[in-house]
């Protein structure tokens, strides 16, 4: 490796000074005029990581939901999931050293880490729709080649196919195969399986209606749409050819907003779903005849995913453990239907798919979903295998049960949540089970809820403890929530920072609209009294 180069390059992609930024719960975000040294530098990093795991790294380019003037980078390690925590901390090293430090962190972080420079290195890239996307992602190539690793530039992607083709590329193909084509005909053969099961599959079934945030996800459905007929009919809708990314749109739009996206015709009683900008999230919904607007968020979706899957394992007579995680924000009565009605075990992660995708590979079938849509199942090496037997050896129901449950392995993506693959899932429930949009979101009745964001001098004046549900500081604040709490009945509160945005975030839900906007706001000013709020609170609702 010529060093003199890797100065000589990384010179043409100079920081701009003073510019600081954090590896967060997704990666790098930041306006896309600011990114082009961190697009080399994490293409520099990933080589390290593979040289370093012997193994296929993926790099992202995409800022997911946000704003199509911003981007984001995030690099996923060898099984498609996400960075280690330990290499978030050499991103931000690296991203943030000033020019002639650079090659510096470089070899300190190829030091600390015993990566052999001799090494070969194989980097898979991926890009979403924004206009920024392009360049950037030619900037990661450079940073790549200049360290002499290869690379497969996948172009276009949604987030959840690159996590896909770095694990079927570092499973020897077990997986599936690393092609958008092999992705396709994986979740479709599983889809068209599961689906040949619905005995009498109705009209209402066959169609449904999706809002693509006018990003990536209308592209990748567009080509899948055949691999998917004559099953599923897809209606897109924001489908980047007029509108802009995210804009009035998109699962973010829909769950943050509680109200259809822009552009899209929905009759009563229609199912419709919500991708983001990069198809890892998803959230459904429907108008009633009233013309009163329904969610049904990553909760919901959870609800119907682990009640299927307990039903099938019943069937084929087995206790594997079945494990349900969740994150604060999960709404009250999607927890206690849960735990109390359905009887599976729940747990609260911290936020951020990482932190929820660690959880849930502690059961033979961990269900992960944020309330906002990110998630998947994950199943054991062990499980897979029982599954797979029992679909061979069993008989009639028992066998059908163990093929259900063969075809939802198949079907799930299970290196990343993914909208494309979750929305299939759910399609293929529904129809096994004649559930109607409407059926589904009576399982349970959300808690009334709202969020709201207080700016603060430093957000990290606030630290939290049991998976954010309390918080340790500043001193006073957990007891002023918790007699705010009293207040209200059938109450629940919280504060953290927020991993990507400069505010600290408000959560209340009550047994009221009211109430919990009043609680939120209430908390918000203890917040602001406590933590060195800037401003002025939100008061919702009025
Ligand atoms: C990121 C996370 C998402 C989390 C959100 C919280 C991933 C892929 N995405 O979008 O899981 O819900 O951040 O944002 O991990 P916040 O910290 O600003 O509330
Ligand atoms: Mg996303």
């Amino acid at each position: 490796m010529d060093l003199a180069v890797v100065t000589k390059y990384s010179a043409l992609y100079s920081k701009p000074s003073g510019l600081i930024l954090q590896y967060g719960t997704a990666g790098f975000r930041t306006k896309a005029e600011h990114l082009d040294h961190v697009m080399f530098r994490m293409g520099v990093l990933a080589v390290l990581r593979s040289k370093q795991t012997k193994s296929t790294i993926g790099v992202m380019v995409t800022a997911s939901h946000n704003p199509e003037e911003d981007n984001g980078v995030k690099l996923i390690d060898p099984l498609g999931d996400m960075l280690a925590p330990s290499w978030e901390e050499h991103a931000n090293c690296l991203t943030n050293a000033d020019e002639q430090d650079m090659l510096r962190v470089l070899m300190d972080i190829s030091q600390r880490e015993a990566v052999n420079l001799q090494q070969d290195a194989f980097i898979v890239i991926g890009r979403d729709t924004r206009p920024s996307s392009e360049k950037l992602s030619q900037s990661v190539i450079d940073g790549v080649t200049v360290l002499g690793g290869q690379f497969h530039d996948y172009g276009l992607l949604t987030t959840p196919q690159l996590h896909y083709m770095v694990c079927c590329r570092n499973t020897n193909g077990q997986y599936g195969k690393a092609t958008i084509e092999g992705y396709y005909q994986k979740l479709s053969d599983a889809f068209m399986e599961l689906s040949k099961q619905a005995s009498c599959i109705g009209h209402e079934y066959k169609s449904l209606k999706v809002d693509c945030a006018n990003g990536i996800g209308a592209l990748k459905l567009r080509e899948m749409e055949h691999y998917l007929s004559p099953g599923l009919s897809l209606q897109l809708f924001n489908d980047g050819t007029k509108g802009k990314l995210n804009y009035l749109c998109g699962a973010d739009f829909v769950k943050s907003y509680q109200k259809p996206p822009m552009g899209m015709e929905m009759k009563s009683n229609e199912r419709c779903c919500s991708l983001d900008g990069d198809a890892d999230r998803i959230v459904y919904y429907y108008y009633d005849v009233e013309g009163c607007f329904h969610l049904i968020d990553g909760d919901k979706i959870a609800t119907l995913i682990s009640s299927f899957l307990k039903e099938l394992l019943l069937e084929i007579g087995q206790s594997l453990n079945i494990g349900v995680v969740q994150t604060a924000y999960a709404n009250g009565s999607s927890t206690r239907y849960l735990e109390e009605v359905m009887k599976v075990p729940v747990y609260c992660a911290k936020t951020g798919v990482k932190h929820l995708h660690h959880k849930a590979q502690e059961f033979d079938i961990g269900v992960y979903f944020e309330a906002n849509g990110h998630g998947t199942v994950l199943f054991s090496k062990g499980a897979e295998a029982k599954i797979r037997q029992l679909a061979k050896e069993l008989e009639d129901k028992e066998k059908k049960a163990a093929k259900m449950l063969e075809n939802i392995i198949d079907l799930f993506n299970q290196a990343a949540g993914d909208a494309i693959s979750d929305m299939l899932v759910i399609e293929a429930i529904l129809a096994l089970k004649g559930l109607t949009v409407q059926q589904w979101d009576a399982l349970y009745t959300d808690l009334p809820n709202r969020q709201i964001k207080v700016k603060v001098a430093d957000r990290q004046v606030i630290s939290t403890t049991d998976a954010e549900r309390r918080a340790v500081t500043p001193p006073g604040l957990q007891e002023a929530i918790n007699d705010l709490v009293k207040k209200y009945k059938l109450s629940r509160a919280f504060v953290r920072p927020s991993g990507t945005e400069d505010v600290v975030r408000v959560y209340a839900e009550a047994d009221s609209q009211e109430s919990a906007d009043s609680l939120a706001h209430e908390v918000g000013l203890a917040v602001f009294q406590l933590a060195g709020g800037i401003g002025e609170v939100p008061r919702p609702g009025f």
